[in-house]
């Protein structure tokens, strides 16, 4: 791999004139190309698809120059390691079958081989590997947010399921956390051995945690994966972060994914200096004008551009409907 923008500034030290820029779910529905691939595929029979993952993965590098690709994949999947089925509706979001009801079904958990489950997965990658021209994220969901969708079974809005279960049963909650964070563990062990360049774990549904929980089951969960990864310098992402960065400052991962709740300088002061921050944007804005897009962006710019540990992004995914000349209205401003 080439000197790379991302990676040096993933290690706090990028010296160049400009941070590097990549977006989260930039592979995805808002952009014309893959919505027309998804005229002929579902969205898993495209994540299943060795020669498909490697061609969705790259179609935003190609089409807006970001500094970094991240797999097309989903943090789901690793559930059918377990034997769950996992579907994607229309319009509805994920379902998972059977849904997870008591301790005793956690009693009956059985892990299958990820090498053979997720073979998919690795081959896109080693696809990926021989052409993509920019470094290569993988990632997985954190076991709280994984969980969560085992117990709900599908999209909810407070996962009071979850969370119930979480109170009444806290023993049982914490070894469904271990379990899938063992099966992490390989999943993310496997994706550094097919090459990728750096990981990002996601746990989008931590900002439902009350204070006092989120050590007990967000952190320690994550603390316990990144103990068993090989070396590889990971991202952390999770909702809330504006709240919640200093418990993931204390796990020293390589980066940590800010959302649009807090100011990055004054984040970067109470951090210290070692600890990549990416972020921040709000990806409703890339719904204004573009005027307003790239205003809001020369003030995140001047603001952190010349900190050696930024990474230029959204506080979270890129939304579906988001036109496709603000996102390269934002690209070409931060790569002038
Ligand atoms: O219809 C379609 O084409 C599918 C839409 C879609 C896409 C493009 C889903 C369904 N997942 C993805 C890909 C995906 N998922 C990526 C790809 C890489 C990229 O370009 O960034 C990544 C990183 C994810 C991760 C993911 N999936 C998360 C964590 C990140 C986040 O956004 O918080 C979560 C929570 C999921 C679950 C998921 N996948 C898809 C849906 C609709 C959902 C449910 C979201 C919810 O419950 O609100």
């Amino acid at each position: 791999m080439q000197h790379n923008i991302f990676l040096d500034a993933l290690s706090c030290s990028n010296t160049s004139e400009r941070p590097p820029i990549w977006l989260m779910r930039q592979a995805g529905r808002y952009m014309q190309s893959y919505r027309v691939l998804r005229e002929k595929h579902s969205f898993l029979g495209m994540c299943k698809e060795p020669e498909l993952i490697h061609k969705v993965t790259e179609l935003p590098i190609h089409t807006f120059g970001f500094d970094a690709a991240i797999v097309f994949s989903d943090i789901l999947l690793i559930l059918e390691a377990f034997g769950f089925t996992v579907r994607f509706e229309e319009g509805v979001g994920p379902i998972i079958d059977p849904v997870l009801q008591s301790p005793q079904d956690v009693e009956k958990l059985r892990m299958e081989s990820i090498e053979e489950k997720l073979a998919y997965v690795f081959e896109g990658i080693k696809l990926l590997k021989k052409t993509l021209k920019v470094p290569l994220l993988g990632f997985a969901g954190a076991p709280f947010t994984v969980a969560s969708y085992l117990i709900e079974g599908k999209s909810s809005k407070d996962l009071k399921k979850t969370k119930e279960w979480m109170y009444k049963e806290p023993k049982s909650f914490s070894k469904l956390l271990n379990l899938i964070g063992e099966a992490t563990a390989i999943y993310l062990n496997k994706l550094i051995d097919c090459g990728v360049d750096a990981l990002q774990i996601f746990d989008s549904w931590a900002h439902v945690l009350a204070y006092n929980q989120f050590q007990e089951f967000s952190l320690s969960p994550i603390e316990n994966v990144m103990k068993k990864l090989k070396k590889c310098p990971v991202i952390l992402f999770c909702r809330g972060s504006s709240y919640f960065f200093e418990g993931l400052s204390y796990l020293k991962p390589q980066g940590i994914s800010l959302d649009w709740q807090c100011d990055m300088k004054e984040v970067r002061k109470k951090v210290g200096t070692g600890i990549a921050l990416q972020g921040n944007l709000d990806p409703h804005l890339l719904f204004a004008d573009q005027n307003v897009v790239r205003r809001e962006a020369r003030m995140l710019l001047e603001k952190m551009g010349k900190d050696p540990g930024f990474i230029f992004n959204l506080g979270h995914g890129i939304l579906p409907e988001t036109p496709e000349d603000n996102v390269k209205a934002l690209v070409e401003l931060v790569r002038i």
